[in-house]
């Protein structure tokens, strides 16, 4: 016999005994709730005089009569319409593998509309519903038209700022109505999805997979396998069983409160270069009040570099301000600047959109533009950069992401690490070598950020060697005196048994032997073992500037080799007269 438990979790929620032998509050049968914001397109469309068009409050009345997507029963037996409201947009799935019972809510828009007819404006009557029920719900499911869903779903990404929870996009090719529909299946995996996965991304679901909103483009109009995400694997697929590829999932790198960003500048445009395309054309498309352009380019990014008309037309656009970005007319691939073509466009100010769909860099250009406190120079950053894997992250970006101090949460975002122990772990791991690589590239930025993010610099890799030595060995004098001013250790010896200054003794850096030596730093007993010998070998070769440096690191030049003769004695016997000079001085 079942019952209702009347315990409350969480906002709204109840939790309900399924039968089995637990006790109410020990079942683990859990209710999740998803809102389903139904928008309109093809999904409920019925057809009218021969041509489909949306029909109003049909598709909850339609669903409520399909056991696959409504358990009645057991919203009669639980009393699920006592609690959730309104009772006559509220349906409940079938209990899932998951062992859940997804409740799901309608919230149908007027006019229901064929995407085709969609703006900006609908973008934002949709972030804002997501706002306005963020709280309510545990995901949520935008029922939209195929045609422009890419555009929304790209929208939509960049709009809601910190989400934190599943916004999944579907529709279907054919009306849910009839017999052999995909609107059935993808609402289902839709609902699945929102309700059970923490997957906090703005998504895309068609045809058994989930793909990353930003990166869907529509691809085929007679299929039910309408979408493609060319240049990023799905997120989930469904098939046998829902397999999540949870390294994928995008989750925000920073903290911070779910909003929605609505305000957007609708003066940007596409445009599609091709073969003979007139200066007037463009011209005339990149004319005031345009502040935005994608400009669709050939292969990996290029375009004529022999029209100087052209490229003139595109420079003076960018000089007075314009953001132009650069995304490939092919399907999949990136934008690279290996060949002249497209290095003209970079030149001419124009930014790599790299492998962005142009759904998605329109969106983002939609976005960027209307963030008013940002100057022109950090919206053409913003543009260039990842927000909401809509694309690849740059190589650039990833040597300066060094000295970016999100840098260790970036790693553990990839390795999928979530509490404090064993982020402290990584970081304990990984800083070390870090800092050493810092230390050979000479960047200080970095060997700094390092340090801010609570590294010890005197922590060695696993070679017992610190940055003092890296820094000491590569001759990087900056580095070495940012190491010393935060107070370093100069004795520090890696496991040959080599202090920094000995390194750079035998790679004779100079300058560093004498910053080094001034801060204290000596030779240890051990590295001057065989020292004489050295010497020996060094004056019977005339190797002035080999003795200088010893010199210049504290060493005694008396000091004889393994037969008991002295440098200076060396010297003379193989008739090197200023190295002579220069030991006996
Ligand atoms: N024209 C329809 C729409 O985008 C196409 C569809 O949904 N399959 O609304």
């Amino acid at each position: 016999q079942k019952s209702l438990c009347r315990s409350v979790v969480g906002m709204g929620r109840r939790r309900v005994s399924c039968g089995c032998s637990e006790s109410p509050e020990k079942c683990t049968d859990v209710e999740t709730r998803v809102l389903v914001i139904n928008t309109g397109g093809t999904i409920g469309m019925v057809m009218h005089d021969g041509v489909l068009s949306p029909e109003p409050n049909a598709l909850v009345k339609t669903l409520r009569t399909l056991p696959i997507l409504h358990d009645e029963k057991y919203a009669e037996e639980t009393k699920l319409y006592e609690c959730y409201k309104p009772e006559d947009k509220t349906l409940v799935l079938p209990k899932s593998e998951q062992g859940k019972r997804v409740v799901y809510t309608f919230l149908e828009y007027c006019p229901l509309l064929d995407s085709s007819n969609m703006t900006p404006s609908d973008w934002t009557t949709i972030g804002k519903d997501i706002e306005k029920y963020y709280e309510e719900y545990d995901g949520f499911v935008v029922l939209h038209g195929t045609d422009t869903m890419a555009y929304t779903a790209s929208a939509l990404s960049f709009m809601c700022e910190n989400l934190g929870k599943p916004v999944v996009l579907t529709g279907s090719q054919v009306p849910i109505f009839e017999m052999r529909s995909d609107g059935r299946d993808n609402l289902l995996g839709a609902l699945l999805i929102a309700g059970q996965f923490s997957i906090p991304e703005v998504c895309l679901y068609f045809y058994h997979k989930l793909y990353r909103g930003n990166r869907v483009t529509k691809v085929d109009s007679g299929s039910f396998q309408a979408f493609a995400s060319p240049n990023l694997p799905p997120l989930a697929t469904s098939e046998v069983n829902i397999n999540i590829n949870w390294e994928s999932v995008w989750r925000p790198s920073t903290p911070g409160k779910f909003t929605v960003y609505t305000e957007m500048n609708h003066n940007v445009g596409l445009l599609r270069l091709f073969p003979g395309i007139t200066t007037e054309t463009v011209k005339a498309f990149l004319r005031t009040p345009m502040e935005g352009v994608i400009l669709e380019t050939y292969g990996s990014g290029n375009a004529p570099d022999n029209r100087p008309d052209l490229l003139d037309e595109i420079r003076k656009a960018t000089e007075r301000g314009l953001i132009m970005v650069n995304c490939t007319q092919c399907l999949r691939g990136t934008v690279t600047i290996s060949y002249a073509t497209g290095q003209a466009l970079s030149k001419a100010g124009v930014v790599a959109g790299l492998d962005m769909t142009p759904e998605a860099a329109l969106s983002k250009l939609t976005y960027v533009l209307a963030k008013q406190d940002l100057s022109l120079e950090e919206k053409k950053k913003m543009m260039s950069r990842n927000l909401r894997g809509e694309m690849e992250a740059d190589l650039e970006g990833a040597k300066f992401s060094l000295s970016d101090n999100r840098f260790i949460q970036i790693i553990a975002k990839t390795l999928s690490i979530g509490c404090k122990e064993e982020l402290e772990a990584i970081r304990d791991a990984l800083m070390p070598s870090l800092a050493c690589a810092a230390a050979k590239n000479g960047d200080i930025a970095a060997v700094e950020a390092i340090k801010n993010m609570g590294t010890d610099l005197n922590k060695a890799d696993y070679d017992g060697r610190t940055p003092l030595h890296i820094a000491a060995c590569e001759g990087n004098l900056n580095v070495v005196n940012y190491l010393l001013s935060k107070g370093t250790n100069v004795f520090a010896k890696d496991r040959f048994g080599d202090t920094p200054l000995r390194n750079a003794v035998h790679l004779r850096h100079i300058d560093v032997v004498e910053v080094l030596r001034k801060s204290g730093a000596h030779l240890s007993r051990d590295e001057l073992q065989d020292i004489g010998t050295e010497l020996c070998r060094l004056a019977a070769k005339g190797d002035l500037g080999g003795l200088k440096v010893w010199k210049l690191a504290g060493v005694d030049m008396t000091m004889s080799g393994y037969d008991g003769k002295t440098p200076a004695e060396v010297a003379k016997a193989f008739g090197h007269k200023e190295v002579e000079d220069f030991l006996q001085a």
